[in-house]
């Protein structure tokens, strides 16, 4: 098994990254550089047509894509502690959760990212109006999040889940980007100390 990573900032391999710590699972890696513009590489494309980190191939040579699938393959494997839910609730909840930090949040907040950021001044296609029109659904998507966890430990309930992964690594990342919460997002700030200060969170 080979662990196709990218370092920090990038959200979606931490994702993994933190999954797998949470679960004690050590992955081997090979560290695919998107500064250089490694996942766009013919060998990697060839592993990952989607030109995007993560991917986790295996020992078989299937290669799984998108940092969910990955994190579903490894509960799969390891289901303990369960991180997508056990019973059919608690599984709905975690994908309803998950769901939202992914479309309610990360979305707008990588809209800000690749048309806004000077990082990614040199991508095609690039449309700043359409980037500085996702900074208020960024702030929109925090003000959601921190009425969510305004009587809730984790998103999906009183268990740390994978939506809670996808959403610290949307906030980190937007941070990054420089359109992270505010101080008036105060329950989601308490949530986001919390998770941070698992070890996982150093993934
Ligand atoms: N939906 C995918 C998103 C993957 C993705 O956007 N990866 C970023 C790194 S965080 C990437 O490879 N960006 C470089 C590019 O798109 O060329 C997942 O969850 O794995």
């Amino acid at each position: 098994m080979l662990f196709y990573d990218s370092p920090n900032p990038a959200p979606n391999p931490r994702r993994v990254r933190i999954f797998a710590a949470e679960k004690g699972i050590e992955l081997p890696s090979k560290e695919i550089s998107i500064p250089a513009r490694e996942q766009k590489s013919p060998e990697y494309m060839a592993k990952n047509p989607r030109g995007q980190t993560p991917a986790l191939e295996l020992d078989d040579g299937t290669v799984i894509a998108e940092s969910v699938a990955i994190c579903r393959y490894l509960e799969a494997l390891h289901p303990e502690p369960a991180l997508f839910g056990t019973t059919p609730t608690e599984i709905a909840l975690v994908e309803m959760w998950s769901r939202r930090a992914e479309m309610v949040a990360m979305y707008p907040v990588g809209q800000v990212w690749v048309h806004t950021h000077k990082f990614t001044a040199a991508l095609p296609g690039r449309n700043a109006e359409w980037g500085e029109a996702n900074r208020p659904r960024v702030a929109d998507a925090f003000a959601f999040f921190d009425r969510s966890l305004e009587n809730s430990a984790f998103l999906a309930g009183d268990s740390f889940s994978m939506a809670d992964i996808i959403l610290l690594t949307t906030v980190d990342f937007a941070t990054f980007v420089g359109c992270g919460p505010g101080p008036e997002n105060a329950a989601l700030n308490r949530w986001h100390e919390a998770v941070s200060a698992r070890p996982s969170a150093a993934a």
